[in-house]
């Protein structure tokens, strides 16, 4: 099994061979390829050095068989070609394919048979705020129809990538320091402040952050129910948190929602509101999980249920549902 990381210096690209090394996944050789400027670049995986390959047009991917690539949309669609055209399944975490009819969009928990299905070799990773957002609603859905969903959500820096993050600490130490604030990744200072703005405004006043939760949870589950949106910037490092409210057809109990949730895998449950137990971004980070709490019926609506969702942005919603795809591919029996 040889597997490839496209954009190997980024924070997804960091985390894939974090994630593969945790999860001992089971590869011969890994090979790392990234931009002119990262290549030379060196890391360690399972205790060798591997250097940063320049990912250029030719046969480098002739012995892949998983390309895992975040590298930004437009180096998926320039370089997907190259990657696919010898046999290898490029998993992609950019934007770049994820509305193509040709190309399966896959949370393993949710609808992992849809990878079976792949005519260009490309198989695309969802935004991570739609990740974490399906793992929580699918034990729902197997309950009752969902019939729509709002959420609003509280996402971290690290949206923005390693410069992201950066950037936000920089802006810590600026205002702790009583200096001028470095703005670059994000339209506003974001230390001290939330920014209701992440991506660009579309038509109907709605970010396409936003959309992306519409459009890829219907293609991700399956249904036609709709989802509004509200995403918002928040000064955390690294794990997205969501405030969810779903309306189901049938009426569901607390009780039996919180049971679906306890027994689906990928979910853990922290809901004690006594002792002020609830999932929260800084104890989040770092886990592989979507961790939910807060559980309750919605005042306004009998038919719907509201609960509270955290999950790390760059593994769950990211690097470990890359590789989580691959691994059920080779279970599968999907890579030759
Ligand atoms: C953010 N969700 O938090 C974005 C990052 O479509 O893969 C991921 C963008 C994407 O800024």
């Amino acid at each position: 099994m040889k597997v490839a990381i496209v954009g190997a210096s980024g924070a997804v690209g960091q985390e894939f061979l974090q994630v593969l090394q945790e999860r001992n996944f089971p590869l011969d050789e890994l090979v790392l390829f990234g931009s002119a400027r990262s290549a030379g670049n060196e890391y360690e995986f399972k205790g060798k050095k591997l250097t940063v390959k320049e990912l250029k047009h030719g046969d480098d991917f002739k012995d892949i068989d998983i390309a895992l690539t975040s590298a930004g949309a437009g180096i998926s669609k320039e370089f997907a070609t190259t990657i696919t055209k010898h046999g290898a399944i490029m998993i992609d975490n950019s934007s770049a394919f994820r509305y193509d009819d040709d190309v399966p969009l896959v949370v393993p928990e949710v609808n992992p048979e849809d990878a079976k299905v792949r005519p260009r070799n490309i198989i695309a990773n969802p935004n991570c705020s739609t990740i974490q957002m399906v793992v929580a609603l699918k034990p729902v859905e197997e309950l009752s129809k969902i019939k729509r969903v709002r959420v609003a959500t509280y996402q971290a820096a690290s949206g923005a990538g390693a410069q992201g993050i950066a950037e936000l600490e920089q802006q810590v130490q600026e205002v702790a320091n009583g200096k001028d604030v470095t703005i670059n990744k994000f339209p506003y200072q974001l230390a001290m402040n939330i920014i209701p703005h992440i991506d660009v405004f579309l038509e109907n006043d709605y970010t396409k952050e936003e959309m992306k939760m519409n459009w890829e949870t219907k293609k991700i589950m399956h249904t036609d129910a709709e989802v509004s949106a509200t995403c918002v910037r928040i000064p955390v490092a690294r794990a997205h948190s969501e405030a969810i409210w779903v309306e189901t057809e049938k009426p569901l109990s607390v009780q039996e929602v919180k049971d679906a949730f306890r027994k689906f895998e990928g979910l853990t449950v922290i809901d004690n509101p006594a002792e002020k137990e609830y999932p929260m971004p800084l104890f989040v980070s770092g886990k592989d999980d979507v961790y939910v709490g807060r559980i309750r019926q919605d005042v306004t609506d009998p038919n719907s249920i509201t609960f509270w969702c955290v999950g790390d942005q760059i593994k769950k919603g990211a690097a470990l549902n890359a590789v989580q795809i691959a691994e059920w591919l080779i279970a599968n029996g999907e890579v030759k």
